[in-house]
């Protein structure tokens, strides 16, 4: 198949939609080209659903461009290879990484200011091609390498990863290359959901051992940052969510206590702050609620807490509190795949489930085809989902 355009299914997006679990994907057959210079093909063989897809499916992502092929965490095998790649072979296992990372020995040329001289290690946010993930198109002609079979209509990618097809082509600079004793109907989930949770804890806030923190929103996210929070051995781990039913996984995870804000006539901060004597150290929002930001920026104590945005808010919305809030010395960041830097430490991650010191399995609530990926993000909606995993 190399060199050669593939047929294969995937789930297209051709619009936003509001009610984004209605049946919102057509599985339907598309054309993949090959890989051009420094791209890779690969064979995705699962893929699960992250709150973002739902989130960009819905129309209320300010990058969201349509018609396209969703999907950023997964795991698969690589077809063929562009010209050009580096250390990616036909063969090899990978994880596709919605947030690239450009090659160390590229440093040294101007092309990507964020990993080059006093920067480096500043961030992991790599500049190189994110300019073309977040317009849907591979950078080398800045086009697109999907079409519709059926009337030949261009298809965009999406954060460089578009891993609802069959088949995807990715940079090479987003290919994260792992073990191949791994299972990937497990490790996909390292894409972005738990990476994500345990990297905010670990690398964002460096939460200490005997801290407080506070977890706003129980999803996968949400719960893999109380995972991390009991791996940095915080002693209250306050896990917060509307939903009830949540309580027991977070339990699980290591959540010490349940709040549900519903049970309260006022403010959330507010009872944070009382059941706390004066707030936490540490807060994390991972819903992409502005409200609910506010909320666990307030709930932090005077002095010395932090708090983290995960969740990802619709174009237009902005965040707001008093100025006093951090005059007061608390602090205000925000994370994007937990900080990690992808190629290089995806891999680690691997390592990590595999010697048993980070759950994956307990976050696969559910399993489904292909066809079914639009029960999945019914499963997701509903809130009886964590995450469900595509077999491809
Ligand atoms: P999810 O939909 O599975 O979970 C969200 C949870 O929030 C649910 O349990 C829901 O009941 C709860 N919730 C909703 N409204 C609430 C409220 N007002 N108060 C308290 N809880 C509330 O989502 P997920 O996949 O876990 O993702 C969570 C968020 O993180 C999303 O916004 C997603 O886009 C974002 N995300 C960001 C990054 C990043 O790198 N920054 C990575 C992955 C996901
Ligand atoms: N495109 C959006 C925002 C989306 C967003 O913030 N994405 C997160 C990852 S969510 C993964 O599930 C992120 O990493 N952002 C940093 C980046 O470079 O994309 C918008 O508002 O335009
Ligand atoms: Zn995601």
């Amino acid at each position: 198949t190399a060199g050669k355009p593939i047929e294969c299914f995937a789930a297209v997006a051709w619009e936003p939609k509001a009610d984004y679990w209605n049946n919102a994907l057509s599985v339907e057959k598309v054309v993949v080209q090959p890989p051009k210079s420094g791209e890779v093909r690969v064979k995705v063989t699962h893929t699960a659903l992250c709150h973002t897809d739902a989130f960009t499916l819905s129309g209320e992502d300010a990058e969201g461009k349509f018609p396209c092929i969703l999907g950023h965490e997964a795991a698969g095998i690589v077809e063929s290879v562009g010209e050009g790649v580096k250390d990616i072979e036909v063969g090899d296992h990978v994880i596709p990484c919605y947030q690239a990372e450009c090659y160390p020995e590229d440093q040294a040329s101007d092309h990507c200011p964020r990993c080059r001289g006093y920067r480096v290690g500043k961030t992991n946010l790599c500049g190189k091609i994110r300019p073309f993930t977040g317009s849907g198109v591979m950078a080398s002609d800045q086009d697109s390498r999907f079409t519709a079979q059926k009337d030949g209509s261009k298809l965009w990618h999406y954060m460089g990863t578009s891993t609802f097809s069959q088949y995807t082509v990715l940079h090479a600079e987003s290919v994260a290359k792992i073990r191949k004793d791994a299972p990937l109907e497990k490790v996909n989930l390292l894409g972005c959901g738990l990476a994500t949770g345990w990297g905010a804890v670990w690398n964002t806030a460096k939460v200490e051992e005997d801290s407080t923190c506070a977890i706003f929103g129980l999803g996968a996210v949400g719960l893999s940052v109380i995972e991390g929070c009991a791996k940095a051995k915080a002693k209250r781990i306050i896990a917060i969510d509307i939903n009830p039913d949540k309580w027991e996984d977070a339990k699980a995870f290591g959540a010490t206590e349940f709040v549900n804000p519903r049970d309260f006539d006022k403010p959330i901060q507010q009872v944070i702050v009382e059941k706390t004597g004066g707030g936490v150290d540490y807060s994390f929002e991972c819903v992409g609620n502005t409200d609910l930001m506010r909320s666990a920026l307030e709930c932090t104590h005077i002095g010395w807490g932090q708090s983290v945005i995960i969740g990802v808010a619709g174009a237009g919305k902005e965040i707001s509190t008093r100025p006093f809030q951090l005059v007061t010395g608390r602090v205000w960041k925000g994370t994007a795949f937990g900080g990690f830097k992808s190629r290089s430490q995806v891999p680690e991650l691997v390592d990590k489930y595999l010697a048993g010191e980070v759950k994956i399995d307990e976050y696969i609530t559910h399993n489904r085809n292909l066809t079914d990926i639009n029960e999945a993000f019914e499963l997701l909606h509903s809130g009886k989902c964590l995450r469900c995993v595509i077999w491809m």
